[in-house]
Order: structure tokens, then sequence, then C-alpha cells
């Protein structure tokens, strides 16, 4: 069995992330991770706040903070956040910290023993009226090659080529909108992206299995030719390049998309070397000659973290002449709109994932946001959808069977799971489409297809109730005690079963039905064949019943959220 990586792309630190950041990354790779270990993978699942960079300092400097004080506050706010998700990271790490400033200068250090990196004097914008060098996306202007007029100079949102501010027409400052913009002289190291084209090209060649949206990105860049890149900066925060290996830009820091991808494996690191016992071996991991040839490494993103997740990262690696994992499967997504709009943290719109906590728990968003996510194409967020995946999915057709089962039982036989009656025809059929029912739900999940997968799930709930129907045990207990007896037994089995298949979207309640009546043996068991289980629930035993798990929103609820969160369009 394959042992599974999984990142998720890191969430940038400057403040609470959206649903919409959610959704494009940290939700799914935690699915993921969650199903792998349900299905009895050994699984690392890794996650790290990204801290580089010019955002961070101006979010510190706008909230009147050191930029060190900013990172930690934030990067512990986003922490407990995740917690407070399920997010069940195996680490959740910081790219400021000391292992990636090693593993950094280590792969720049061998990107120029390989002679991919190179000194070359550039001209840089520097601002006179905010005093100081303007980091590329701090440069604002019209893209060279759609013409959209609020480019970022370092990648065009509109187009999604990748930039140097140079390249804009008509730049000016994000800080300060001056267009008092000079153009001084600084050296710089440059990653030859262009000489590693070829190795990184027939690396993607070899990716077969990777999603169109992946693949039609990566080769989109590929056919236009990768060009070498700037990745130092002329900036106080972030790692700083060793002066030893580089002393003509000593005191300068690696570009934040330099090393922030290689905060994947030092996050990973940092996750070893926490254990005192020294049992976790990073480079397992991570080095296909220390043991990693058997993993498979999974990532996930939002789209337009493509590019440097296809060709810069693995051009890092590639180029360092050692043999480091790459990856093997890349899911992206598109975005996530709030009504037809972006979600915006600097205007406050749409839903953030602190706010969102306060209105329901986190098992509710996690199901709204997966059946709803942004996968072959953008999706909408309204509390409509809000509103059909609470009260249809989880009340109406989970939430329901789960009710109706506890009452009966609860009821008519007491705390205990009720003894008598022989499974007959019915129970079978109803085995064999539970079976198919997770059969179709695993080969989604297996093939990363979230929203399918959710509406593959939601099918299996809909069986309960079918059954109960089929059955009706509140008709039966009036006449034939010991069929009552059966069917609410095998509704337990299939309570159980349905826990663990659910689990990785709502961990919560799974846990508490899966408390219900307990048993060892379906833990990691996630498989089709779980099915034959629904019929092998030990009569006698203790039935706790789980109480409401997901309560009804109303329309009142639902039209006051959307005033505030400015719902209307
Ligand atoms: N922080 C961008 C983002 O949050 C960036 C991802 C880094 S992944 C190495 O969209
Ligand atoms: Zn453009």
């Amino acid at each position: 069995m394959a042992r599974h990586l999984i990142t998720s792309a890191l969430p940038y630190i400057n403040g609470v992330k959206h649903l919409g950041n959610l959704v494009g990354s940290m939700l799914p790779a935690d699915v993921f991770a969650r199903y792998l270990r349900s299905a009895g993978h050994e699984v690392l699942a890794i996650c790290a706040t990204d801290e580089h960079g010019t955002p961070a300092e101006l979010a510190a400097a706008a909230e009147g903070m050191s930029v060190v004080d900013y990172c930690d506050r934030y990067h512990e706010v986003q922490r407990s956040l995740g917690e407070r998700y399920l997010l069940s990271w195996d680490w959740f790490g910081r790219t400021s910290r000391q292992q990636n400033h090693e593993i950094t200068n280590h792969l720049a250090a061998r990107l120029k023993a390989e002679g991919f990196m190179e000194i070359r004097s550039i001209e840089q914008v520097y601002s006179v009226l905010d005093e100081r060098f303007l980091p590329d996306r701090y440069v604002i202007g019209t893209c060279p090659n759609c013409a959209y007029e609020r480019a970022r100079g370092d990648q065009c949102e509109n187009c999604g080529k990748q930039l140097d501010p140079t390249d804009l027409i008509e730049a000016r400052s994000a800080v300060s909108g001056s267009s008092q913009l000079e153009v001084r002289e600084s050296r710089h190291v440059f990653l030859r992206q262009a000489a590693l084209a070829d190795r990184i090209r027939a690396w993607v060649d070899e990716q077969r299995d990777w999603p169109q949206l992946t693949r039609s990105i990566a080769y989109k860049w590929l056919d236009e030719g990768l060009q070498d890149r700037c990745i130092t900066r002329d900036l106080s925060w972030g790692v700083p390049v060793d002066p030893v290996e580089f002393p003509e830009v000593a005191g300068k820091v690696w570009y934040v998309w330099f090393d922030a991808p290689i905060g994947y494996i030092a996050a990973t690191k940092e996750w070893a070397d926490d254990d005192p016992t020294g049992g976790r071996d990073w480079q397992r991991w991570w080095r296909t000659d220390l043991g990693a040839d058997d993993v498979r490494y999974t990532q996930f993103m939002g789209k337009d973290n493509v590019p440097f997740h296809t060709l810069s990262f693995p051009g890092t690696l590639l180029g360092s002449g050692e043999p480091w994992k790459l990856v093997d499967q890349l899911k992206s997504f598109n975005w996530l709109t709030y009504y037809g709009g972006k979600f915006s943290t600097s205007q406050g719109r749409g839903v953030f994932m602190d706010q969102a906590l306060d209105l329901l728990p986190a098992d509710c968003w996690r199901w709204f946001l997966m059946a709803n996510a942004p996968e072959s194409d953008d999706a909408d967020f309204t509390w409509d959808l809000v509103a059909e995946a609470v009260n249809k999915d989880l009340v109406a057709t989970l939430g329901n069977f789960l009710n109706r089962t506890a009452t009966q039982i609860t009821r008519h036989f007491g705390e205990v799971v009720p003894e008598g009656g022989e499974p007959g025809a019915i129970e079978a059929a109803f085995v064999a489409r539970v079976e198919a029912g997770l059969t179709n739900y695993c080969d989604l999940m297996n093939r990363l297809e979230f929203r399918k997968a959710t509406a593959a799930l939601r099918a299996t709930w809909a069986e309960g109730n079918v059954y109960l129907e089929e059955r009706e045990p509140w008709r039966a207990i009036k006449v034939d005690r010991d069929l009552a007896a059966m069917t609410l037994r095998s509704a337990i089995g299939f309570a159980r079963v349905v826990a663990v298949a659910s689990a990785p979207f709502i961990p919560v309640a799974a846990g508490s039905v899966a408390a219900i009546v307990p048993d060892a043996k379906l833990e990691g068991a996630l498989d089709p064949s779980l099915a034959t289980t629904i019929l092998e629930v030990a009569p006698g035993t203790r039935f706790e019943a789980p109480g409401l798990l997901f309560g009804k929103l109303e329309d009142e609820q639902l039209t006051a959220w959307a005033e505030r969160f400015g719902g209307e369009g």
C-alpha cells in the first residue's frame, strides 16, 4: 500500500481566510486525508502559514505591529481556526521557521552548484514617496498581455500571466498610489528556468493522470516558454540569502514564491523535529533515495497557484540534482464566488472562516462547501445553497433517518440494540444497494471528484430512508415485533456504515453516530464491502440515541444572514 503525502497550499499569513480559500485547498486536502485514513492508509497531511513577502509587512504595519509579532499572532489564529474546522493536519508549520531557512538555502546552493543560478543586475522599481523598493505585487498597472488595468507586478489576475513589475504599463505604487516611481539598479539572483524547461516538460509529460485543469495550465506556460525568474528581493522580511554562497546579494531575502513551496518540505521537518523520541523521519516522505519511492504525493490548491506547483517548484527540485519526491497528483480548484462577485478581504465581502462558525457548526460548512466545491467551474455561494445543503441533505435525509431509527428503538426497545428476527430478501437488496453506492463513492473519492462524491454519498444516505419505508418498523411493531427489531437493528448497522463513509466530510456528526454502537473493526475499514456489516450488529448491546445532530435553517435566519453579509447581489 502506498503511503500518502498530502499538502494544502499554504495560506498567506495576512488575516483570516474566507470560505473560498478554505474550499480551494485546506478543506479538500483534509477531506482526502481523512478519507485515506478511514481506508486504512498511512497518511501525512502537511500545511503551514506562508509568512513572507510584503503582504505580511503591510498587514503588520496596518495593525501597528512588528511583522514578527503579527506573524506569531496570525499563525495562531489560523491554526486554531483550522482546528475548529476539524482540519486534521499532522503538522501546521510556518515558513518563517528555521527549518525553512535551512532547506531553502540548501536548495539554492544546490541550484547554484548545478549551474541554474545567475547573478544579474536589474532595474527595480523604487517608490520615492514610499521610500522603498516596491515588491512585484505592490506595483500595479496595465497588463502587457491582456491590457487588464489593475494587473499586479507578479502576476496578472485577469489572464494569469506571471509578470515582472517592469513589464507593466503605467505603473503605480499599490502602497501609496504614487506614480512617482524610479527604476533603480540592483543585483539579484535569477533562477534559470529557461535552461530547466526541457526537464520540466519531460516530467510534466509523464504526469498522465493530472486533471485537465492542471495539465492545461502547465502546458500553457510551457508552450509560451519559461522565463528566467528573479528570486531575490530587497526586503528585510523573508529567508535571508546565505551570504557565503551568494555574497553579491548578501542582505537580501529569497522571493516568497521561492521559499513558500519549500515550506512543504520544511514543515515536514518541523513535524519530525517536534518528536522528542526522534521517531519521525521527514526524509522518508521527501527523498526517493531515503524511502519516499513508495509515497504518493497529492497537492491541493486554487488554480492561480498551479504554475508555481507544476513548473517553478518542480523546477527547483529537479534542478537541485537531488532525488526529491515530486508531486504525483495535483488537484486544483476554480473560484468560489459570492453572489457572482469575488470574495473580498479588503471590502469585507463574503463570509470569513471565523464568522462562519458563529452561524453554523463546522460539519455544516464542510458539507456545504464540498457539495458545492468549484471543481469543474467556478461555483457561486448563495444562502439558498447553504439552506439546501443543511435542510435537504443533513436534516431531511441523514438526520431524518437517524431520528426515526433512534425514536423507534428507544420507544419500543429501550436503550438496547433490538433482539430477534432474521434478515430477508429486502435486507439483501438493501445491502447490495448500499454496497453499490459505496463503490461509486469510493471511486469518486479516489479520483478526487468531490462534488460527485458528495452526490454519491447523499444518494447512499437516502437508501436508509428507502429501507425504513419498505419495512415500516413503526407499523411492524404492532404485528410482528421480531420484524421491527431486525429492521431497527439493520438500521443501526447502516448508520454505523454511513458514519464511517461520511466522516471525511462531517467528522463530528459521524463521530457521534459511530459512538451509538461502537465497533472497533470498522475503524480504518472504509471500503464498499463495509456494507455487509449492516447485518452484523450484535443484539442486546447498549444503544444510546445520538440526539439531534443538525438543526433546520429557517427563512428568517437566512434573510438576516444575507443582509448582514451583503448577499443581495
Ligand atoms: N500563499 C498563495 C495562496 O494562498 C500562497 C500559496 C503558497 S503554496 C506554497 O493562494
Ligand atoms: Zn493580463
